[in-house]
C-alpha cells in the first residue's frame, strides 16, 4: 500500500565534528565513497523507497550542494516530485541559526503547506545505511502510530552516544532518554534475541529516523518549545502519544564524526562490505568522465572512482575518489583520497611537476600515505610520509588537521616535497 509521505533530511548543523571537512561545505555535500555525497545517501533511500518529496535543511546554502542537487535529481514534468534545499535564512522572524533538529523543522515546516502528504518522514543526513522507509511507513499505519522511531540495539559502549529506549510487547514505546550516562545505563536494557544478547547488543537506540502523523508534528512543535527531537519533542511525546519502536537489524552506522566517517569509507573496502554499494543504486551526479588509467600498480582492495590516473606501487584498504592522480613510487594504505574537482592542463601539470612550484593537484611520486583522509584537490608533493596512527595528538595546523589520530590533508592544501607528518 503507497502512502502519501513528505520525507525531510536533517542536513546538518555548523558540522563541527565533520571539521575540516566541513569548513569549505555544507555538511550534506561532504564526498564519500569516492563519487556520492552524504546527501546522496538518505536521498537514494527515498527514491528506493518510492518517495520522491523531499527537503534537506541545511545551515550554508552552499554552491555545491545547490549545483549537485539540480544536476543529480531531475524529475520529469509528469513527476510531482522534487528535492528542495532549506537553508537558515533570515526571515521578518529571526535571524538564528537553526538550534537543533527540532528548531529546524519548526522553523521550515511552513514549506510544507502546499504539499499533498499524510506522515512525515524525518531523517538524519550523516548515517550510512540502506533501509526501506515504505516498510516502516507500512508498520506505522498498521499498528494506528501518532509517531513511529526506527530502532537499533546497540552494546553500552556506544548507547552513551545515542537516544535510548524501551519497548512493551507491542512494539509502543514507554522509556526514552538521550544519550544517558554511563551510570544510568544498567536502568535501560532491553530483551534481545540470544544472538544480539550474545554480542551485547541489549540497549535499543533510536536511529533518529521518525514517522510523524499530519498534524502530530504541527501540534507537537507548536506545544513544545524544545529545540531537539531527542532531548526535548521525543521525551514529551512518550508521555501523550502513541509512540512505535519500528526495529531495524541490518547495517546502520552514523558518520557525523571524522573517525566514524573515516571508518565507514574504509570498511567499504572490506571483502564483503557491510554497506553494498552493488544492491540498489546509490544515486549521484553522472560526470561523464573517462575510466580509470592504472600502470604498475599493486591493488588491493581499493576502490576507484572514475577519471584517475594511477602509477603508484600500491594502493591498500583505500578509497580512491574521481579524478585522483597519484605518482610512481608512492603506497597509499588505509586512506581515503576525495579526488578533485577539475583536472588540470597537461602542458600545466608537465611544468609543475618539473617545477613542484605548487605540486600538481593529487600525489606525487615516492610518497608514503597511510590512516589519513586527502581532501579533494590537495597538491602533495614528492617524497611526502603522512602517517596517521595514535601516536599523532589531534592538532590543527593551516594545512591538515589531525583528529583521532587520522591526518585529514585539507581541501586545496599544498604539501611541499619531503614533508613529514
Ligand atoms: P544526534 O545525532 O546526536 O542524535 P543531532 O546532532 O541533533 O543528534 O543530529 C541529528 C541529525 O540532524 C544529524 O544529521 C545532524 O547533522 C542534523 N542536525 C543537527 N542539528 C541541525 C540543525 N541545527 N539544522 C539542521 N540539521 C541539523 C540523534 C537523536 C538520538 C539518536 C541519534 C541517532 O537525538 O536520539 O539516537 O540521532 O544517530
Ligand atoms: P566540494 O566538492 O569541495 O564541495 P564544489 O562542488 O564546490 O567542491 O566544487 C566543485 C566544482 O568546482 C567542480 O565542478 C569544478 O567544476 C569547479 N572548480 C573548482 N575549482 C576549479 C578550478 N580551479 N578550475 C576549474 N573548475 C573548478
Amino acid at each position: 500500500m503507497s502512502h502519501k509521505v513528505v520525507s525531510i533530511v536533517l542536513g546538518g548543523g555548523r558540522g563541527t565534528r565533520l571539521y575540516p571537512l566541513t569548513d569549505q561545505r555544507s555538511k550534506p555535500a561532504v564526498p564519500i565513497a569516492g563519487k556520492y555525497r552524504l546527501v546522496d545517501i538518505p536521498i537514494s533511500n527515498c527514491l528506493n523507497s518510492g518517495y520522491n518529496k523531499i527537503f534537506v535543511l541545511t545551515q550554508f546554502n552552499s554552491a555545491s550542494l545547490n549545483k549537485h542537487i539540480k544536476n543529480t535529481y531531475n524529475f520529469s514534468v509528469f513527476s510531482k516530485g522534487f528535492i528542495d534545499i532549506l537553508a537558515a535564512e533570515q526571515t521578518n522572524e529571526g535571524d538564528r541559526w537553526f538550534e537543533g533538529t527540532a528548531d529546524a523543522v519548526r522553523r521550515t515546516q511552513k514549506n510544507l503547506i502546499n504539499v499533498d502528504y499524510d506522515y512525515v518522514l524525518i531523517l538524519s543526513g550523516d548515517q550510512l545505511y540502506q533501509m526501506d522507509y515504505a516498510a516502516m511507513v507500512d508498520f506505522h499505519v498498521k499498528n494506528g502510530g501518532e509517531i513511529t522511531i526506527g530502532t537499533i540495539p546497540v552494546t553500552g559502549k556506544e548507547a552513551t552516544g545515542f537516544g535510548i529506549l524501551k519497548s512493551n510487547e507491542n512494539d509502543e514505546i514507554t522509556a526514552f532518554i538521550e544519550k544517558p550516562s554511563k551510570e544510568l545505563l544498567p536502568d535501560w536494557t532491553s530483551d534481545v534475541p540470544a544472538d544480539l544478547n550474545h554480542q551485547g547488543r541489549n540497549y535499543l537506540a533510536s536511529m533518529g529516523i521518525y514517522i510523524f502523523s499530519k498534524g502530530v508534528l504541527s501540534r507537537l512543535l507548536a506545544e513544545n518549545p524544545g529545540l531537539d527531537f531527542g532531548k526535548e519533542i521525543i521525551p514529551e511525546a512518550i508521555e501523550n502519544c502513541k509512540v512505535l519502536s519500528y526495529q531495524f537489524d541490518s547495517y546502520w552506522t552514523d558518520i557525523g564524526t571524522i573517525a566514524s566517517f573515516f571508518e565507514a569509507n574504509i570498511s567499504l573496502t572490506d571483502n564483503i562490505p557491510a554497506f553494498n554499494l552493488f544492491g540498489e543504486p546509490v544515486f549521484t551526479r553522472p560526470r561523464m568522465l573517462p575510466p580509470s588509467k592504472v600502470s604498475g600498480t599493486t591493488l588491493n582492495n581499493a576502490i576507484l572512482a572514475d577519471g584517475c590516473i594511477i602509477l603508484s606501487d600500491k594502493v591498500e584498504q583505500s578509497v580512491i575518489g574521481i579524478r585522483s592522480r597519484i605518482g610512481r613510487g608512492t603506497v597509499i594504505k588505509r586512506t581515503y583520497m576525495m579526488g578533485s574537482d577539475y583536472y588540470e592542463d597537461l602542458n600545466q601539470v608537465v611544468q609543475m611537476t618539473n617545477t613542484q612550484q605548487p605540486p600538481p593537484i593529487g600525489v606525487g611520486e615516492r610518497c608514503y600515505i597511510e590512516n589519513a583522509i586527502l581532501d579533494k584537490n590537495c597538491r602533495i608533493g614528492n617524497d611526502v610520509r603522512v602517517v596517521g596512527g595514535a601516536h599523532l595528538k589531534d592538532e590543527d595546523t593551516e594545512h591538515y588537521t589531525v583528529c583521532d589520530g587520522i591526518v585529514v590533508i585539507k581541501k586545496n592544501a599544498v604539501i611541499p616535497n619531503g614533508t613529514v607528518i
